[in-house]
This record gives C-alpha cells, structure tokens and sequence, in this order.
C-alpha cells in the first residue's frame, strides 16, 4: 500500500476523506503579491520604500523590471500547486508615458492583463499611498492639506477602475484593498479631525459605483508603522465601523493587531456580519515584521476558521510580506504551499466530532484529539496533492530555485 492509500485509511477512521480535502483544496485561489519579487520598490523609481514598513536584506537577485519580475513569478508559479491570483500594486504600473498616480488608467496595466489572461491566473489590485513625494510625510487620504487629499482620492479612484477593468478582463471578481499609512509618531493634538477626513475621503473614493460583479472592496487596518507608532488614522475600530455602515470588506492583516490579539478569533465575528472576508497572511516577529508565512500555530488556526466557518469560497486570501534577505522566489514559493498546506491540513481535520466534544463540556479529549491530529499524516496527502497538480513533491521545488538563481538571478 502506498503512503497516501495508508493515510487514507487512517483518515478514515476519523471520518475524514482525503480526496475530498484534495478536491476542495484544488479550488482555493490564492492572491500572491506581486511585492516580494523587488522588495515593494514598484516600476515608477520613486526611490526608498516610505509608509511606515521597511522590506530588509540585501539578497542578491531582486527584480528591477517587469520583464525580470514576471519571469520570477513565472518560476515560483511552476513550483506551487494549483492556478492563484496575482495581487498588484498601483506603483506597478507598466507604461512608457509620464502618468501620476491620480491619472492611471486600465491601459497602463494591460501588460499585466495580458500576462494574467495567458496563465489562467485573476488579478487583485491595491491602490499605493506610499513612496510617493505627496505622501513624504505620510499624510494621504486624512492630509489636513486639501490639495493632497484631492490628490489621493483621485488615486483611489482610479484604483477601484483598475480592479474593476481585471475583474471585467479576467472574468473573476478582483479585490481592490485600500491601506494607507496615515498616522503620526508622536501623541497628537487630535485624534478625531484626520480620522473624519478619512471618512470623507473614502466616502469620495467610494462614491462611484462600479460593477460588483468584478470590482470588490476592501479596507485594511494596522496598529502602529515604523516612525507613525502613536497614532494610527485607520485603526481596526476606524475601518470595521466603516466597513460595515459602507458595505465594503474589512481586510484582516495579522500583522497588524497587537502580538497577543489574534485574527483567527476575529474570523468568526466578522462572517457573521459580512458574507465575505479578505485577509493578508503574513508572519510578524516581533513586530509587523512581514517574515515569509510559515507552518505556524496561528497559520492552522487561521486556515481552521475558514474551513469550519465553511468560507472558503467567501474569503480572499493574500499573501502580504517581504523578505530582502533570502532567494525571493524561494520566499513566495514557501509561503504560499504553507498557506495551501495549513488550509488542507484544517480539511483533513474532523471539525464536526471536535465541535461535539466541546459542546460536551469533554474538554480533556478535546485537547488530547487535537494534539493527537498533529501527527497524523497530512503530509502524504499534500505529497499526492502536488504530484497531482504536477509540481515538485516536498523539498524538489528548491533545487529548481537554485538552479533559477543560477542561470537568471546571480546574472543581474
Ligand atoms: C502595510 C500593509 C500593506 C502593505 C502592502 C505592500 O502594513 O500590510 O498591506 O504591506 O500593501
Ligand atoms: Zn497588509
């Protein structure tokens, strides 16, 4: 018998059925951003990355162009199972003319349209308010300056028709996030005036209505930036009120909570109130550090909400780090099986026999089931998932990247 015939048997008892996971599984698009490719710089040379967040390391190899980072993405793309979504920035825009960012339109992304519609692959998109001379001192959308808030607007306006033009090209809704920096280092004067600029602002960006068909909506939140750690505009608070008085998505960033708060736990709460969700998953250490997703405790557990919540087809699920300090297509190829392997372990896990002993009040084999599922083989059906979708099985996928770094990334 063969490791996944075996690990099916033993699945069985349980009442789990691995093809299921596997079909399920199989279904689940995740959105890779486009970002770890160049350490968040963009095509514009618009200098150092600003904002608040910092991309750290000096791996040799980074992408400077969109000829070298889609050939990057190609390569990371061959060695994850399964067809995904792109996530793009508006700071990559690929165009030979001079264009602000208040003044983008479809066409300057149609390279990237091009790229998605020959690979199968959906776009989601993200309007950049950073490393930009008007958000120097990362003041956006709730500037006391009108003429700098004019301008972000615009920019967000512009984004949502981005998103809704992938959505219309690709025939797959796209997720257009808005997160801004805007926050200040120190104590200040007031609290309550930036945040009712943001609110008018966003009112403003959202006030066009578009197809909902294409074009989804989000919001993201964050506790403190680098340089911004008193005050942050956009508080969770700010942005989940917001989202659900406006009819937009509140997007879940796990970096962006205080270390002990935990996304998993908010999960619930908000598909209770929305029927659908958008994460970023990243792996903060310490701080949001942005660290490549990895197999973690907080990772199953987010990846446990969605499957028992049943939300799989109600989420978008992106990716959201950048390390400058490893193989950069090695770092997306890691996160995103991690993600894909958290997610097949939560379906290979018998969430109605846990339920039941909880309502039991039998938390003693509760704990004891959930520690013993730890060690059941969910590798070997993640084995067969790949060999399925024809990707390399486990650490195959790395003599690949180092044979890319070899003949590409070491030449640039
Ligand atoms: C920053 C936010 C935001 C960015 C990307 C590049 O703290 O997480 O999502 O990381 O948009
Ligand atoms: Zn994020």
């Amino acid at each position: 018998m063969n490791r996944y015939e075996s690990a099916k048997e033993l699945y069985a008892g349980l009442g789990v059925d691995p093809d299921e996971a596997i079909r399920k599984l199989g279904n689940v698009k995740i959105s890779m951003h486009c970002w770890q490719g160049d350490d968040v710089l963009g095509f514009e040379n618009a200098g150092a990355l600003t904002g608040g967040i910092a991309a750290t390391g000096n791996y040799p190899g980074r992408a400077r162009n969109f000829q070298e980072l889609t050939s990057d993405i190609d390569e990371a793309l061959k060695l994850i199972p399964g067809r995904h979504k792109l996530n793009l920035h508006a700071s990559y825009a690929v165009t030979d003319r001079k264009v602000d960012r208040d003044a983008l339109t479809p066409s300057d992304f149609k390279a990237w349209v091009d790229f998605a519609k020959e690979r199968g692959l959906g776009l989601d998109f993200n309007p950049t308010f950073f490393s930009h001379p008007k958000a120097a001192d990362s003041l956006t959308l709730s500037s006391p300056d009108p003429e700098v808030r004019h301008f972000w607007v615009e920019h967000g306006k512009r984004s949502r028709e981005i998103a809704e033009s992938f959505g219309r090209e690709l025939g797959q809704v796209s997720l257009n996030n808005i997160w801004i920096p805007d926050g200040y280092k120190d104590v200040p004067a007031d609290r309550l005036g930036p945040r009712m600029r943001l609110k008018e602002s966003l009112d403003e960006i959202f006030s066009e209505k578009l197809d909902a068909r294409y074009l989804c909506d989000s919001v993201e939140s964050k506790v403190f930036g680098i340089g911004l750690e008193s005050y942050t505009v956009g508080s969770h608070e700010f942005y989940m009120d917001y989202a659900a008085k406006n009819g937009v998505l509140c997007l879940l960033d796990n970096g962006h909570y205080h270390p002990t708060e935990k996304v998993s736990d908010k999960i619930p709460s908000l598909l209770l109130f929305s029927d659908r969700l958008a994460l970023h998953v990243t792996r903060g250490i310490r701080w949001d550090s942005d660290h490549v997703v990895t197999f973690e405790d907080e990772l199953r557990e987010i990846a446990k909400e969605l499957v028992r919540c049943d939300a799989l087809d109600r989420v978008f699920i992106g990716l959201d780090y950048f390390d400058a300090s490893i193989n950069r297509v090695a770092a997306w190829v890691i996160g995103m099986r991690n993600m894909q392997k958290a997610l097949l372990f939560a379906l290979l896990t018998p969430h109605a026999a846990l339920k039941k002993l909880q309502d039991e009040g039998n938390f003693t084999a509760l704990l004891a089931m959930q520690e013993e599922l730890k060690t059941y083989p969910y590798a070997d059906v993640w084995d067969r998932f790949c060999e399925e979708k024809g990707v390399p099985v486990r650490e195959g996928w790395l003599r690949e990247v180092q044979q890319y770094e070899a003949e590409v990334l070491s030449k640039r």
